[in-house]
């Protein structure tokens, strides 16, 4: 029998949503998928050779009478180029702008019925579904899109409220590859980082940007680093940097803080960890909790976005209030205090991502989206 064909498009560089349509694709080409990556650049995550995953890359004329080099028409020729040539099923693509409008103008241009599934990750619609240049426009993507589908609950609620969107949509949590984000021995690396055995760990990872409010991360910490010993990871880069740097030293901290910049190996950071912290203010879901979770590590998250469905409060760790520090601490303290609370919130985290976001589930809801999709063609 002939192969399922997909196609995904995604950000390839950095961010949740280019990794989970990463490992996406990767988990449906080991299920006997045929997988087209159309992106502007081979997906950070695709690092190996893989059998039955084919990338096109997308490439940008920079004709000087163009003002602006046109990425989302050239990216939508691709699309149909790719689809008609290889004899794409569907299109699934991750981030509605500008990838759901470029799917539809593919649609448009191809001879078959190619089906497009829509993946919102969330700042596509909580930032960009906001701004008056686009909403029409991302609208228009998910309207025309065969189906839908949000990372959590609260994105589709957000969705219909902010877009006055009525559709269906169905909600896909996201995955962790459980080979790879796992406890692992790092005794080696908390020597290397000069972390003695009796001090907590404490980790953020973020992008660093004004959304993820890192500058929480360090206040709670200044408060937990007064009454317990522990250090705090910080990984990652971005705009927030450099404030975060300043901030560590007037609060006297910089020899309780690590600041690793990007790292490839989260997984085994991770493993270093007694605890998560991601304080943002926007997060539709909060990849870097499951991947926490997955690796035995109790979460302290805010109550916003899908933060609540990913961090069971009171189970696999806590839920507290955006900006408050205190509450914040406090759970904090409770958690590197407390071996008990610590190893059930560890025991629930793992069976979480076990019952709710295991990754063979996950792909099933996709591939079972595909199926009924290919049925009404
Ligand atoms: O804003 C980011 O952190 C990047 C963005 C992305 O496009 O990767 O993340 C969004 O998608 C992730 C994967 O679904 C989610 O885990 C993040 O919560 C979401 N970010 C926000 O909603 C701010």
């Amino acid at each position: 029998m002939k192969p399922t064909k997909i196609g995904i498009t995604c950000y390839p560089t950095v961010g949740g949503s280019g990794v989970i349509a990463t490992e996406l694709g990767k988990l449906l080409a080991e299920h006997g998928y045929e997988v087209h990556f159309i992106t502007s650049n081979v997906p950070f995550r695709l690092n190996r050779v893989y059998p039955n995953i084919y990338y096109h890359e997308v490439e940008v004329n920079h004709y000087p009478v163009f003002q602006y080099p046109p990425y989302d028409l050239a990216l939508a020729n691709k699309m149909a180029e790719v689809v008609e040539r290889e004899g794409i099923d569907i299109l699934h693509v991750h981030y509605a702008m500008p990838h759901a409008i470029c799917a539809i103008l593919a649609k448009e241009m191809v001879s078959h019925d190619l089906k497009i599934v829509t993946t919102l990750h969330g700042t596509d619609i909580t930032v960009l579904g906001v701004d008056s240049s686009l909403k029409r426009m991302i609208r228009f993507g998910i309207e025309k899109s065969d189906r839908v589908t949000a990372v959590s609950e609260s994105l589709v609620h957000q969705t219909k409220d902010m877009l006055q969107v009525e559709r269906d949509m169905d909600v896909v949590y996201n995955f962790v590859d459980e080979r790879e984000y796992r406890k692992h021995d790092v005794s080696h690396l908390r020597e290397e980082y000069g972390i003695s055995s009796h001090e907590k760990v404490l980790i953020h990872i973020s992008n660093f940007r004004k959304v993820k409010r890192v500058q929480d991360v360090i206040l709670a910490f200044e408060q937990v680093a007064a009454k317990v010993d522990a250090k705090l990871l910080l990984v990652g880069d971005g705009p927030e940097y450099s404030a975060i740097c300043q901030l560590v030293q007037e609060k006297g901290l910089r020899d309780r803080v690590l600041f690793l910049g990007k790292q490839e190996n989260v997984s085994e950071l991770l493993s270093l960890a007694d605890l998560k912290l991601l304080l943002s203010e926007k997060e539709s879901f909060g990849l870097v909790l499951l991947e926490a979770m997955s690796c035995g590590v109790p979460c302290i998250g805010t109550n916003i976005g899908g933060i609540p469905e990913v961090i069971g409060h009171g189970k696999s760790g806590f839920i507290a209030e955006v900006g408050d520090v205190d509450q914040i601490a406090s759970y904090a303290l409770q958690i590197l205090q407390d071996d008990e609370l610590s190893s059930t919130f560890i025991t629930n985290g793992l069976q979480r991502v076990q019952n709710e976001f295991h990754s063979a589930t996950i792909r099933e809801h996709y591939e079972s989206i595909y199926k009924e999709l290919l049925q009404q063609r």
